[in-house]
């Protein structure tokens, strides 16, 4: 096993920007499906390797946690079942590879829930809160980067409008959010018995190319965060909580997103740590012991980040995820806080179009 590990980790992994996913036509044939295929086949057993060996260079007292140990496990049990499988040469062997991906990305499904558990789990034990942040950002983008190029190849084979395998060629950040903001707002009432009302403003009628399944999932827990400090600062008070503003800014190059609510802002002591994996306040006060149903069991209509977000609250993932997804994209999260009144978060994606260079998945 480690003799052809080594010879994985020497290759060179090949990474396609999104502007040529979008534009690596479509033959009727479906030869473009076959040529996708051809090049995971190649491409992911290369990154599987580098995550196997991101596991063996974990400190001994994590690296034998039980639930890393496990997520270890699925990623060299996914490593050969990939370089194991036939060579893609037809629409038959296309079909099977395809079936064998399809149930890895089921298979790890939860891997984000189970590495917030073995960390919180282990974590104590580490002084060097860089190591753990340079190990889970390296994982958390890589893992992106392999569903987003797994699914992608997966969605060719529909025939969805407006869609070129998981790129929404007229995507629209309003609708986004505003189903996001229902979908939180929605759980939050029926918890709090109240929930603030979103407000949206700026570029409302922007569309452009873009793949929404990790915006989906950055703008989930920005919004957990953003009604939690509003509910939490409003308690008894619900018909006076302030709503939560959104701002859309769009321009050639990039696309910036603002929330804005007045949730009570993040206190001068935490407010360093608050992008730290696993740091939360979550399970200090009696409204968050009993609240696991807003923040502890929602469930995103995503299946990209691949993780049941329900479980993520209280994990202290929220704010890091989202900021290592916003880097993987090209942009950033940002975060000011103005204690008593409340908190902004900014994220800024580069657009997919190909008029500027964006990043490579
Ligand atoms: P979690 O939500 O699981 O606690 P996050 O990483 O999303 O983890 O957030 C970490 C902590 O940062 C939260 O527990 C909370 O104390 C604080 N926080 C995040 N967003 C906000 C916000 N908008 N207003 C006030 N506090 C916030
Ligand atoms: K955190
Ligand atoms: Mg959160």
């Amino acid at each position: 096993m480690y003799i052809y590990l080594c010879e994985f980790l020497l290759q060179r992994s090949v990474r396609l920007t999104p502007t040529s996913m979008l534009y690596a036509g479509k033959q009727q044939d479906g030869a473009h499906i076959l040529k996708s295929a051809q090049y995971l086949h190649k491409e992911l057993p290369v990154r599987i390797a580098h995550r196997i060996q991101g596991f063996r260079t974990l400190p001994f007292i994590v690296g034998c946690n039980s639930t890393i140990l496990k997520i270890h496990e699925m990623y060299i049990r996914a490593f050969h079942i990939l370089h194991e499988h036939p060579p893609v040469t037809d629409h038959e062997s296309e079909e099977k590879y395809t079936e064998a991906l399809k149930s890895l990305l089921d298979d790890h499904q939860n891997v984000v829930t189970m590495l917030a558990e073995g960390f919180s789990e282990c974590r104590r034990h580490i002084k060097d809160e860089s190591m753990i942040k340079g190990f889970l950002d390296r994982m958390l983008k890589s893992r992106l980067g392999i569903r987003m190029l797994v699914e992608h190849h997966v969605a060719l084979h529909d025939e969805m409008p407006n869609h070129v395998g998981i790129i929404d060629v007229n995507f629209s950040p309003r609708s986004l959010i505003e189903r996001k903001a229902e979908f939180v707002r929605h759980i939050c009432q029926s918890k709090y018995g109240f929930a603030p009302i979103v407000k949206l403003n700026g570029h409302l009628n922007a569309k452009f190319p873009y793949i929404p399944a990790p915006l989906d999932y950055m703008l989930g827990e920005l919004l957990k965060n953003a009604f939690r400090a509003t509910t939490e600062s409003h308690l008894g008070n619900g018909n006076n909580a302030p709503d939560i503003v959104i701002t859309i800014a769009n321009n050639e190059q990039d696309f910036n997103i603002r929330i804005s609510d007045r949730g009570g802002g993040i206190p001068h002591d935490i407010v360093d740590k608050v992008f730290h994996y696993n740091f939360t306040t979550a399970g200090e006060s009696m409204e968050q012991q009993h609240d696991n149903y807003l923040f502890g069991e929602i469930t995103s209509p995503s299946h990209m980040s691949g993780d049941s977000p329900g479980k993520m609250h209280g994990y202290g993932f929220g704010l890091p995820i989202a900021k290592s997804y916003a880097e993987f994209l090209g942009g950033s999260l940002e975060l000011q806080t103005m204690q008593g009144i409340g908190t902004d978060v900014f994220i800024r994606l580069r657009h997919i179009d190909g008029k500027y260079d964006s990043y490579r998945i």
